[in-house]
């Protein structure tokens, strides 16, 4: 059996306080003299990033110097690693007797607990298949987590959806609230994986966030050929927007209207999509003016990626905001990012800037690739660790950006196997908070962590 410890803190509680036994000794010598003892006691929290890992403190209250000793129940017996905190791994299911002793003038104290390890890691309280830990969703107090979803996911039950309703509190469709399916041909609408996701959500209380009324990547052939004059492809935008807005007026909380608009390259200027050509270049405004008309209520957002990671993008990226002007809710900046980088300093300058506009605020899209280099073949620990403590810190940031700006985290995706990268990049990867067996990865505990 492996184990790991590691000393975190030396906290001192070694040395003799300024008032000592002698100094009592020598001034009060009438007193009887009664056996100083130094009652030994510890504690012990479940790591927020490994569940395996125990992390001890000594809670020993005493000013006189004595030993520490800990025997982790590991077979090792005692062990003397000074006093601080130690963190302990339990890689085997099993029950653990964990023993502190203080040792002081010839006398021994001792405190135990026991440990209880289950497949999930070690049991909160003991209490081991308890359901009653903390979910993200509860534990996120001030915004909502999301999730994506499928049409063909939300019937039935099992596995899935426990894990869906129990985690998140928002969804997302991954493709089918997109004018391709949605709008498939002329004239013909096609809402049916959309109200499928929508009446899942309305029946198990979770928010939809919209995704996407306007994306270049997933427009229908028939609007990328469109027949007709350019009066006559707006209106028909108008009415794309307006039908599909309606529809789920009170039943969607917000949408992206305009996904991606803006170009990779130098400057970033707009894409030279359809919708520009045949609409102009305030084409934005115009769809933004739109889905405000049919839905006053409903919350819009202008939502694209590497805003972080790319100065000049977030730069095109308010200067198209700030003439939405009143328009616009909030931006959803996309997380597809990487264990190592955007540096957490270039997520805070995107926050700020949409903080400073008193917009809100949507991490939306967040997967964090944990291969982008390809060195891997499988997870190791180290780079589940890198991983886990991005995931900490990008929750960590979301957390502390005020309650007004504040609205919602999105993950793209549940299960690893399923992530969009996999494909898209064509090596393998593990980006998300759960791996194929639905079973929660370092990067979950990760994620919590950030909210705590
Ligand atoms: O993950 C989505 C994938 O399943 C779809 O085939 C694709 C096209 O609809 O869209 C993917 O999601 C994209 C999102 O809508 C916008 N940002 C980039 C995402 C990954 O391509």
């Amino acid at each position: 059996m492996k184990i790991n410890k590691l000393i975190l803190l030396f906290v001192t509680t070694l040395f003799l306080g300024s008032c000592s036994n002698d100094e009592q000794g020598s001034t009060i010598e009438s007193e009887v003299e009664t056996p100083v003892t130094v009652k030994a006691s510890f504690s012990y929290t479940i790591s927020a990033t490994d569940p395996y890992v125990a992390i001890f403190q000594n809670t020993t209250e005493s000013s006189f110097q004595y030993q520490s000793l800990w025997d982790y129940g590991l077979g090792e017996g005692k062990v003397n690693v000074g006093s601080g905190l130690v963190e302990v791994r339990y890689n085997e299911v099993g029950n653990y007797t964990v023993k502190f002793y203080a040792v002081y003038n010839g006398v021994t104290t001792e405190e135990s607990k026991t440990i209880k390890v289950d497949e999930n890691g070690i049991c909160p309280n003991g209490l081991c298949g308890s359901t009653s830990s903390t979910s993200l969703k509860d534990a996120a107090t001030t915004f909502a987590v999301g999730n994506i979803t499928r049409s063909s996911w939300v019937i039935g039950s099992g596995k899935y959806i426990e894990l869906l309703k129990n985690e998140f509190n928002s969804l997302t469709s991954e493709y089918e609230m997109k004018m391709n399916v949605m709008y498939p041909a002329q004239g013909s609408y096609n809402f049916s994986a959309a109200d499928a996701i929508v009446s899942f959500a309305q029946a198990n209380d979770m928010y939809v966030h919209g995704h996407a009324l306007i994306w270049h990547n997933a427009t229908p052939s028939w609007v990328e050929n469109f027949s007709g004059t350019d009066a006559e492809f707006e209106a028909m935008v108008k009415a794309y927007i307006t039908t599909t807005v309606t529809r789920y007026k009170g039943k969607v909380r917000s949408w992206d209207v305009v996904n991606e608009a803006l170009e990779d390259g130098s400057g970033n200027p707009l894409r030279k999509s359809v919708f520009k050509q045949k609409m102009g270049d305030d084409y934005i405004k115009k769809c933004f003016q739109f889905a405000r008309d049919a839905d006053p209520d409903v919350l819009l957002f202008y939502n694209d990626y590497n805003m972080a990671s790319s100065a000049t993008k977030r730069a095109a990226m308010f200067t198209l905001v700030d003439e939405l002007g009143d328009l616009i809710d909030g931006v959803g900046a996309q997380m597809h990012i990487s264990y190592n980088g955007p540096s957490a300093s270039q997520i805070k300058n995107l926050a700020d800037g949409v903080i400073s506009r008193n917009l809100k605020l949507h991490f939306a899209e967040l997967d964090i690739r944990a291969n982008p280099n390809n060195d891997l073949t499988v997870l190791s620990n180290d780079r589940a660790k890198a991983q886990s403590a991005k995931y900490k810190e990008v929750v960590q940031i979301y957390n502390s950006i005020p309650l007004e700006n504040k609205f919602a985290l999105t993950v793209w995706g549940v299960r690893d196997n399923e992530s969009w990268l996999i494909d898209f990049w064509g090596n393998a990867d593990w980006p998300l908070l759960f791996d194929s067996n639905y079973n929660k990865k370092l990067s979950y505990y990760g994620f919590l962590g950030g909210l705590q």
